[in-house]
């Protein structure tokens, strides 16, 4: 047996750097934490067993060409060539019916690696094909954090030890960035650090902390602004922070003088003992460091309630201390030249984006998703399956089956999406493939080489991509490079070690200067943080967003017909959709299961394990009910994006979810659906 190195490519922010045990007979063994610093060896248990994905019996190990209706999942195997020649001519007519526009080469995080995911962009962007605007994720959170701070980083996690008061946001580390729960835990142990957690629902971090602030979803912002009304009114602010770095603080003071504890106890359903405790104990600490998740940003007011929370540690000038600040995403640490990993040398053709969260909605030809471009008649898809993550996915399924459309589904396992595919094409996974990593929770860029020869004849997104580009007659260098010589080229671009010391060394800390990182030397918006955002910079659809934090009531509230409001934050055995396929991950997911209150639960006669249906217009969902205290009244959560058929009905939980675009660039929101609630052991409908 020998041990290799690499780097897990999940869309996770860790980016663990992972040691694989290649077993005698060419077999993947158990995974290994490497010892990097912030990850400390840890990586989380699916990984651990990823010998179970790669040699998965359901693993995609050649070409395959649909023999049955779209969406059955029928195929016969065909050779790359015949596959290769098939996307290539139906690209071709494609654009020359309908202009190169009609094709729409669709990708997302399935691996972060920057080659692999970058891929479809290159040929996408040489072939003058349609955009895609990235909303499945973070473009909300992202918008929020810009609004304020202008700049895509923020404290190193790696400062938490040095906090004394951590407060997580929105996120539940625990399943989704577990190696913070390690230096949360040093925190409290070297430093009595308190804990405040402020979540829906009590999430396994909830469960460890001092101050678990239970709200109703998409409340955030209201909370932020009692929180700011209280550290003015008390005096808790800093005033010669401010002085340097808050732009707009009078009016913002001004502002927040009616946003009272008592207004946002209405809001968020929290007493306003538990908004004044948390307030006071905010005010109270310098060393205090805010992680923002992306559960809240997953609203349609999101991108205000992301904005409002990153307001605090200005008024309290937490920044300028060590442990103290915030952190959303540390994606923008890395200094790397992507000209040539992005194609960004080829000028950006002057094609539509397409939202990608409204796939459904532009495959079933809505003008206004389609921005009135052409139909969609041919797509690439890789690295993502929207039959199953996207929004109001009834609609992503009838237009995925439409018969003018030719779909590509380039995949490791047979999703959903793949199940609609004209041609299915085997993919590595990152154990197969070379590829460079950054991270969005972390600042250490990493690089890999293969451990084990592709399973099958399956292959990497930079080399089907490739092929396609020579086929389609199109030229760019990294379309003639392998893996490995663009990883080079492009750290050579950037003044950073080669591959080759890369490797051996394994990872290189990209880690900004305390100053910057802090943003002592000032924040983006000309040095200063804008408390008055500007929205209209940040995306076209700002029209009604406020000019200072508050509450947006853009959500879909509960009604008379649909009372709760449903949640669906990620489950901590998948990542994503990815491990839905492994038999230990779905054993220990148990089964899709709707979080509820007791008092709710008794209310419309629920007991524990009955079988209930969650609806809207959209659709009804069929699920099994645990009631519980630990979530907030009139709240429901369903954790997993699980596959159709492991819902009792066979229909997922993204039937639900609204396809909307969230202001003021787009987004998908996860945890803002209103649903109503039917017993189908009593036949009682709330
Ligand atoms: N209800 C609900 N829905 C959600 C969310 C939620 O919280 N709740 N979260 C949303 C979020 S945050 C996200 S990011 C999306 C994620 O949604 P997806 O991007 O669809 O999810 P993943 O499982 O990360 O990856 C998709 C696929 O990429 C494949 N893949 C991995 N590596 C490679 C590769 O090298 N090449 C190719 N060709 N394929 C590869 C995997 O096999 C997997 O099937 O889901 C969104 N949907
Ligand atoms: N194990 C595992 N890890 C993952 C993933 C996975 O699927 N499984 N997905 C990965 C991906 S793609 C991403 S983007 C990240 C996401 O990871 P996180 O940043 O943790 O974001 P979410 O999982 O969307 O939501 C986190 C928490 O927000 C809560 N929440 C929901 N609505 C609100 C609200 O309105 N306000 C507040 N304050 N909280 C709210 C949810 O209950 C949930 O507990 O995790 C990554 N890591
Ligand atoms: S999924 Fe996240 S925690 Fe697990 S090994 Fe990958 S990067 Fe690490
Ligand atoms: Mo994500």
């Amino acid at each position: 047996m020998r041990t290799l190195s690499s780097v897990c490519p999940h869309d996770c922010p860790s980016a663990c750097p992972v040691d694989v045990d290649v077993l005698d007979d060419g077999r993947i063994g158990r995974l290994h934490g490497g010892k990097m610093p912030y990850t400390e060896g840890v990586i989380c248990a699916k990984v651990a067993r990823y010998g179970e994905r790669v040699h998965h019996p359901d693993r995609i190990t050649t070409p395959l060409r649909r023999i049955g209706d779209k969406g059955a999942g029928r195929f016969a195997p065909i050779s790359w060539d015949e596959a290769l020649d098939e996307i290539t001519h139906r690209f071709q007519s494609a654009a020359s019916k309908d202009g190169a526009q009609a094709v729409w080469p669709y990708f997302y995080a399935g691996t972060m690696g920057l080659v692999q995911m970058g891929a479809t962009n290159r040929l996408r962007r040489a072939m003058g094909y349609s955009g895609q605007s990235k909303t499945i994720c973070s473009s909300i959170a992202g918008a929020g954090w810009m609004a304020g701070v202008g700049a895509k980083w923020g404290i190193d996690p790696r400062e938490m030890v040095q906090s004394d008061l951590i407060v997580i946001w929105g996120a539940n580390p625990a399943a989704t960035q577990v190696h913070l729960m390690g230096l949360m835990a040093q925190a409290r142990k070297t430093r009595g650090a308190k804990l405040v957690v402020i979540d829906p629902y009590r999430t396994p971090t909830a469960e460890k902390a001092d101050l678990h602030l239970m709200l109703r979803p998409g409340s955030d912002a209201a909370l932020a602004c009692a929180v700011m009304h209280v550290l003015f009114r008390d005096g808790l602010t800093d005033a010669d922070y401010l002085a340097r770095y808050g732009d707009g603080t009078d009016a913002l003071r001004a502002h927040v003088a009616s946003r009272t504890p008592a207004w946002a106890a209405a809001i968020t359903g929290l007493t306003t003992t538990a908004i004044e405790d948390f307030a006071r104990l905010y005010g109270a600490t310098k060393r205090s460091l805010i992680r923002l998740g992306y559960g809240m940003s997953r609203s349609r007011n999101g991108a205000v309630n992301l904005h409002a929370a990153s307001c605090l540690p200005v008024l309290t000038g937490a920044w300028a201390h060590a442990g103290g600040g915030a952190t959303q995403s540390l994606s923008g640490s890395f200094a790397l030249d992507r000209s040539l990993m992005d194609a960004l040398d080829i000028p950006e053709p002057p094609v539509r984006q397409l939202d990608m969260s409204r796939i459904g909605a532009i495959l079933t030809g809505e003008a206004d998703a389609l921005r009135h471009g052409p139909p969609v008649t041919a797509m690439l898809i890789q690295g993502c399956n929207p039959a199953t993550v996207a929004p109001e996915t009834a609609k992503v399924r009838r237009g995925l089956a439409g018969d003018d459309l030719f779909v590509a589904v380039h995949e490791q396992v047979m999703t959903q999406t793949a199940r609609f595919a004209d041609l299915v094409l085997p993919a590595t996974t990152f154990v197969e493939h070379a590829d460079l990593y950054t991270a969005y929770g972390h600042t250490f860029l990493q690089v890999a080489k293969p451990v084990i020869a592709p399973i099958g004849e399956s292959r990497s997104n930079h080399w089907l991509v490739s092929q396609l580009a020579h086929r389609l007659g199109v030229s760019h260098p990294s379309f003639s490079m392998d893996e490995w010589t663009l990883i080079e080229a492009c750290l050579r671009a950037s003044n950073l070690p080669d591959a080759e010391t890369l490797h051996a060394r394994r990872w290189l800390d990209c880690a900004l200067p305390f100053a910057q990182a802090h943003f002592i030397d000032g924040f983006g918006h000309g040095g200063k943080f804008r408390f008055a955002p500007d929205w209209s910079a940040i995306g076209p659809d700002h029209a009604g967003l406020p000019a200072l934090p508050d509450h947006l009531d853009i959500v879909e509230n509960a009604d008379a017909v649909h009372p709760f409001r449903l949640i669906t934050p990620p489950s901590r055995h998948f990542l994503n959709t990815s491990f839905t396929e492994t038999a230990t991950s779905r054993r220990l997911a148990g089964r899709p299961t709707a979080l509820i209150h007791t008092a709710d639960a008794a209310r419309l006669g629920i007991a524990d394990g009955d079988c209930i249906v969650l609806g809207n217009r959209r659709g009804g969902v069929s699920v099994h009910a645990h009631p519980t205290d630990g979530i907030a009244i009139g709240v429901v959560a369903v954790e997993g994006i699980w596959p159709d058929e492991a819902f009792i009905g066979g229909i997922g939980i993204n039937t639900l979810i609204g396809a909307d675009p969230v202001p003021p660039n787009g987004g998908a929101a996860f945890h803002d659906c209103a649903v109503w609630i039917k017993n189908t052991a009593s036949g009682e409908s709330a």
